[in-house]
């Protein structure tokens, strides 16, 4: 049989019970465009003088990289004229970004983190684009933050790029995940793994260990008992990773399971947790469960939150069932 390129699988799907309509097939196209261009960037490096600091700050009073802003502006360029969206929203971006005057507005809300994982983008480490599509409230003209600011139930796409040994792109339009990897050669995406499924154990964990001394005493309780191994409550031995990408942990866990947590801590307290509600967590939440996986965020399904800002934080328990019900369940004690 002939391969599947990403066009193929998504005029296919915009076929089959139409669920997937033309507008927002053109989307999920042309950001898997941007994320050839990011992609080509990262790969090029140094050679393309695109590593190290840009010197500025974001939102979040985080350090920029010089990647961060060239693959948000890539984002930006490639999507603001194409006629599917209504405005974006970027990690790296205080407020919304508006559809030009001169281009057509569609139907669609556009949220991405232009390069997860950006501090590991100068050592050469996997890094990654995440991204989320919401539905415009109807009769919007100009979309503000509030219209943003809707629960991760009512994603109808999202995906991540990740930009390792191979580049792949995974999506989800809530019927299934699909794994694309790019044929450099060829410059398409090509369909990969058609359905892709989290093993409902594990033996396999990531945290930032470095944080415990920060950590809720819930979290404490449910890291010590893996640490223990083996002479420990759960009787057996675990394994860590911590590549501080999480498109690099999710994508692992979707491959061969596991569970990655960046749990709230008292650095702080002010804070909810690291990671973002819209940029992060709904996206990967829906892909996760999407794979028979769960998310929360230690009490609550992250898809359910109601966001009360755009750049909103949230601790994150996601991966294989079992893992994230017991680490919710210790919280509920
Ligand atoms: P970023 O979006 O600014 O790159 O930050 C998010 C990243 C995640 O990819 C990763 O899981 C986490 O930050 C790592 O944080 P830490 O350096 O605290 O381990
Ligand atoms: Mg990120």
């Amino acid at each position: 049989m002939s391969r599947i390129t990403l066009s193929r699988f998504l005029i296919e799907q915009q076929r089959q019970g139409g669920t997937l309509p033309p507008e927002l097939r053109l989307l999920i196209e042309t950001i898997g465009r941007a994320c050839k261009a990011i992609n080509h960037a990262v790969n090029q490096g140094a050679l393309a003088g695109v590593l190290g600091e840009a010197g500025t700050g974001n939102i979040q009073g985080e350090a920029q990289k010089k990647m961060d802003v060239i693959a948000n502006d890539y984002l930006l360029d490639a999507n603001e004229w194409g006629g599917s969206l209504a405005a974006m929203a970027s990690e790296e971006m205080e407020l919304p970004y508006h559809i030009p005057g001169e281009y057509p507005k569609g139907d669609y809300l556009l949220m991405f983190d232009p390069l997860d994982g950006s501090s590991n983008i100068d050592v050469n480490i996997s890094v990654g684009t995440i991204f989320s599509v919401l539905r415009c409230p109807p009769g919007t003209v100009n979309p503000t933050e509030a219209d943003f600011l809707q629960p991760g139930t009512r994603q109808v796409a999202a995906g991540y790029a990740l930009y390792g040994p191979q580049t792949q792109l995974i999506l989800t339009f809530g019927n299934g995940v699909f794994g694309f990897t790019l044929d450099r050669e060829q410059g398409a995406f090509v369909l990969t793994t058609p359905n892709m499924r989290i093993p409902e154990s594990t033996g396999e964990f990531a945290i930032n260990m470095s944080n415990a001394r920060h950590w809720e005493a819930p979290v404490k309780r449910y890291v010590d008992e893996l640490l223990a191994g083996s002479t420990g409550p759960r009787g057996r031995d675990f394994n860590m990773r911590w590549v501080a990408s999480m498109v690099a942990e999710v994508h692992r866990i979707l491959t061969r399971g596991g569970i990655f947590m960046y749990p709230k801590d008292a650095r702080d307290p002010e804070k909810p947790g690291k990671l973002r509600l819209m940029y992060e967590g709904n996206p990967m939440a829906f892909i996760v469960e999407q794979a028979g996986g769960l998310a929360t965020d230690g009490h609550r399904r992250i898809l359910d939150i109601q966001p009360g800002k755009l750049h909103e934080r949230v601790a994150v328990f996601l991966g294989s069932r079992e893992e994230v019900e017991r680490v919710t369940g210790y919280h509920a004690e």
